[in-house]
This record gives structure tokens, C-alpha cells and sequence, in this order.
């Protein structure tokens, strides 16, 4: 074989390295559809019983947002406001051992605490009579994660 027929060999060597690190490389990277490993973390909420109406008998209350997301493994510290300006409300989150008798008109509590499973977990207002619609006075914390 002469140079010219060393250099082809030579050439296709190097040609089917490339090719076989290239298809090595593509078995072990991640497919497009894949997603990346859900690292916990701390998360801040604000969450706040808001009044809409202005006659008394009509005026309907609501957490807002009404659904909170985290994923598990995450800390939750959520800040929790009474924006009702005549009266007190509650909040409870059974799933989490949260559990806020009464806040105050104006006052704001915070709470922390672990999204363990994956699940949705209602909350509440915890005080009873606290409004003709305190039974509508509802929401969710979805955590999101593999069961
Ligand atoms: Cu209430």
C-alpha cells in the first residue's frame, strides 16, 4: 500500500471513532421529552381572604389564588392575610397539620411547612360562623411529584 492508500485507512478510522463516540453519546443523553430532576426547594406564598360586595348579606369571601402549587420535598412558608375589614376568619390545612384559629381584620399570619406527598389537600377558613358563605371559603395546595 503506498502513502496515499495509508492516509484513506487512516481517514476511515478516524471517520468510524467519530461515528461510534457520536452513537455512544446520543444512548446515553436524555431524550428531548425528559424532564430534569425536581430539586426542593423553599417556596414563599401569599395567600389572602379577600372580601367582594359591599352590602353585608351579599358580600362574598374567598382565598385568592385559590389553588397553590408545589412540588414535593418543598417548603412552603405561606403568608396568610385577613384583607376582610369587619371581620375575623380562619385558616386550615388539615393535610399539613396547619392549623390558624382566627386572624384578625387587617392582620397577617405566617406559616411553614413541608409538601411531603404529592396530592391535593384542601384548605379552609377555620372560623366557624365567620360569614353566611364561611362553607365556600375554600382552596387547594397541589403538590405535584411521583407517588
Ligand atoms: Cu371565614
Amino acid at each position: 500500500m503506498n502513502g496515499r492508500g495509508w492516509l484513506l485507512v487512516v481517514f476511515f478510522l478516524v471517520l468510524g471513532g467519530l461515528a461510534a463516540g457520536y452513537l455512544t453519546w446520543q444512548a446515553y443523553t436524555l431524550p428531548m421529552s425528559a424532564s430534569r430532576p425536581v430539586v426542593p426547594q423553599e417556596r414563599e406564598v401569599s395567600v389572602a381572604l379577600v372580601t367582594v360586595g359591599a352590602e353585608e348579606t351579599r358580600q362574598v369571601h374567598r382565598w385568592v389564588p385559590g389553588t397553590i402549587v408545589a412540588n414535593a420535598g418543598d417548603t412552603v412558608i405561606l403568608t396568610i392575610t385577613n384583607t376582610d375589614p369587619e371581620g375575623a376568619h380562619g385558616f386550615a390545612l388539615p393535610g399539613a397539620n396547619v392549623f390558624v384559629p382566627e386572624i384578625p381584620p387587617g392582620q397577617t399570619v405566617t406559616v411553614r411547612f413541608l409538601a411531603q406527598r404529592p396530592g391535593i389537600y384542601l384548605f379552609a377558613c377555620a372560623k366557624t360562623g365567620c360569614a353566611p358563605d364561611h362553607a365556600e371559603q375554600k382552596g387547594q395546595v397541589v403538590v405535584l411529584g411521583m407517588p
